[in-house]
């Protein structure tokens, strides 16, 4: 049986994917990083739908996710989560909202009959998240969610730069 879980570098608006995920903002209407790269390569579709969520529920908390179309994207649909800021004054909650961030996206995957989903290195840019920690975290949220969920067959790491790359690349290697 092949592995679930895949480590990739690239930019995560090329992948076909069930599901992206996007590393947003609490306002969810866009900013830069991976998020800017998702709207401009997904159009204008997915800031419609964004403005549809607010109105119904006003932004996305940290922590949590929502779904919207994929627009112009290979991936059918957008799932936005937003990562903590780091904070070493609060660097326990930091890491319970990043591990949140995970498994928020990947509950909503679930309810969207998702079944491959792809990941950025949420946090570990403009919020500063250390990217050792993170990708630990990333990778031990998602292996919990994989063995208690049989829907989803494929979860991508997207890692953008050579540092997140090396980092997911060992602690997946001989490992699963
Ligand atoms: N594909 C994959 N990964 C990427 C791409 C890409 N095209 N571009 C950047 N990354 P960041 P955050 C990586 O800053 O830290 C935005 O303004 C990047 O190298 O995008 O969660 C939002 O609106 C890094 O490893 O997200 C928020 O305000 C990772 O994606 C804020 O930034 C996350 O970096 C969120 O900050």
């Amino acid at each position: 049986m092949g592995s679930k879980i895949e480590v990739i570098q690239g930019d995560i608006t090329k992948v076909k994917a069930d599901a992206i995920v996007n590393a947003a903002n609490t306002s969810l209407l866009g900013g830069g990083g991976v998020d800017g790269a998702i709207h401009r390569a997904g159009g204008k579709g997915i800031l419609e739908d964004c403005y549809k969520i607010r109105e119904r529920q006003g932004g996305c908390k940290t922590g949590e996710a929502v779904i919207t179309t994929g627009g112009n994207l290979p991936a059918k649909y957008v799932i936005h989560t937003v990562g903590p800021v780091w904070s070493k004054s609060n660097d326990q909650k930091a890491r319970h909202l990043l591990a949140n961030a995970y498994s928020n996206s990947l509950k909503v995957a679930v309810e969207n009959g998702v079944e491959t989903i792809a990941f950025p290195n949420i946090s570990t840019g403009i919020y500063h998240f250390p990217k050792s920690e993170a990708a630990v975290i990333a990778v031990a949220t998602v292996k919990y969610f994989l063995n208690a969920n049989q829907q989803v067959k494929k979860v991508i790491f997207v890692c953008f730069d050579d540092e997140n790359y090396r980092l997911y690349q060992s602690l997946l290697t001989n490992d699963q």
